[in-house]
């Protein structure tokens, strides 16, 4: 503790000592900007020996300031860059920079480290949850009428695009699906509204995740619906040169709003048929606006179809996927009750342990 607080007042006094430093010196550079002003080895190298023996909280709040500090650092980089017209000086400048912002990077991990130590034990809770996933899998039945399934189509473009690959998806069934069957296992590579049901959001998203990220693969996966809110997007993709890929799970419906039809208003569908496996055609949608398009039809062309699009990099690919109209997302929750009255499949709710309820 003691040493804590003789860290602290150490690092005041550091900090105080080089704003007064800060200030006289750039006075000197605002009068005229030299060649000689040097990146703050010696402050930053005391600073990390600080970090040694100092608690999370401590360390956050330290990080918090100095991270404050190199900011306006690199602001006032910025401003000399702006007078600056000599080449090597500039360069100078933009050195600089880079090592102020390394700084930055490397503080995050630092901080991460300390606040993972402190990680209560979840272990418990952990297996919990494993036992209930292993009680009850998730699957899907395969359609009696020899169909496509659109969960075996998600399921597959995540395995052969493999765990690299950026996924975005629109608003309805397929999205549940693509949440429950690509096995995301990096940080950033699911792209979603969540909530907020933004229909029309795949192709968009997709678009921006490939400007980020050229050289990764980026999936859209869309329905039929959300898909005809936002596809003039592709001619922004086709004539700037942005190749993503749209997998159209084509269940010819609004299928969510559709699947509440079936499972609570009798059957009643009102406004739910889209009839898109007939209009549009979206494989000539696709090429009218300078993508490639294809289409699947059959479950024994599906992995041919993936490989065929993940093969075209050079235009914006669209695979209209002819899918069963009738599959559903379980398990759901239906309106109005609680999460643990959710329900597996039709009428049937999972049978929990005594003591789980
Ligand atoms: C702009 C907008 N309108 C309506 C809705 C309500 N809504 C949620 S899912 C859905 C159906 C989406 O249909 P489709 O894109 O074909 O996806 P599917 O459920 O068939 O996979 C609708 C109409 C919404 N979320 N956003
Ligand atoms: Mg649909």
């Amino acid at each position: 503790m003691l040493f804590r607080s003789v860290s602290q007042s150490r690092y005041e006094k550091k900090r105080k000592q080089n704003s007064i430093k800060k200030t006289s010196k750039s006075t000197k550079r605002n009068e005229s900007p030299t060649k000689n002003h040097d990146y703050d080895d010696k402050f930053f190298a005391e600073m990390e020996q600080l970090y040694q023996d100092l608690n999370a909280i401590e360390l956050t709040k330290i990080i918090k300031q100095l991270t404050e500090q190199i900011n306006e650092k690199i602001k006032k980089e910025e401003e000399l860059m702006q007078q600056a017209t000599d080449k090597s000086y500039i360069q100078h400048i933009v050195n600089n920079i880079l090592r102020y912002r390394n700084i930055l990077i490397k503080l995050n991990p630092a901080v991460k480290a300390e606040f993972a130590k402190q990680q209560p034990d979840i272990t418990a809770w952990q297996n919990e949850v494993y036992g209930w996933r292993a009680k009850f899998p998730l699957g899907y039945d395969k359609p009696d009428d020899g169909s496509v399934s659109p969960q075996f189509v998600i399921e597959r473009i995540g395995k052969i695009s493999g765990l690299d690959t950026i996924f975005a998806a629109g608003v309805g069934q397929h999205q549940m699906w693509a949440s429950q069957f690509i096995g995301y296992e990096k940080p950033r590579t699911w792209l979603n509204s969540g909530g907020l049901g933004t229909m029309g959001y795949a192709v968009p998203a997709a678009m921006g995740a490939k400007v980020g990220a050229p050289d990764t693969t980026v999936w859209a996966i869309d329905g039929d619906g959300c898909f005809q809110m936002t596809n003039q997007e592709l001619v922004t993709c086709a004539l700037n040169n942005i190749p993503i890929k749209v997998a159209i799970i084509n269940n010819e419906s609004l299928g969510m709003v559709r699947q509440w039809q079936t499972l609570f208003y009798n059957q009643r569908y009102s406004n739910t048929s889209l009839e898109s496996k007939r209009v549009p055609d979206f494989k000539m949608l696709a090429e009218a606006m300078g993508c490639v398009g294809l289409r699947c039809e059959r479950p024994e062309d599906v992995d041919k179809t993936i490989e065929a699009a993940m093969a075209i990099n050079d235009r914006p690919v669209v695979v209209d996927f002819s899918v069963y109209r009738d599959a559903m997302v379980w398990p759901m929750v239906a309106a109005g009750k609680s999460n643990d009255e959710i329900t597996l499949v039709k009428s049937m709710a999972p049978v929990w342990d005594s003591q789980e309820l």
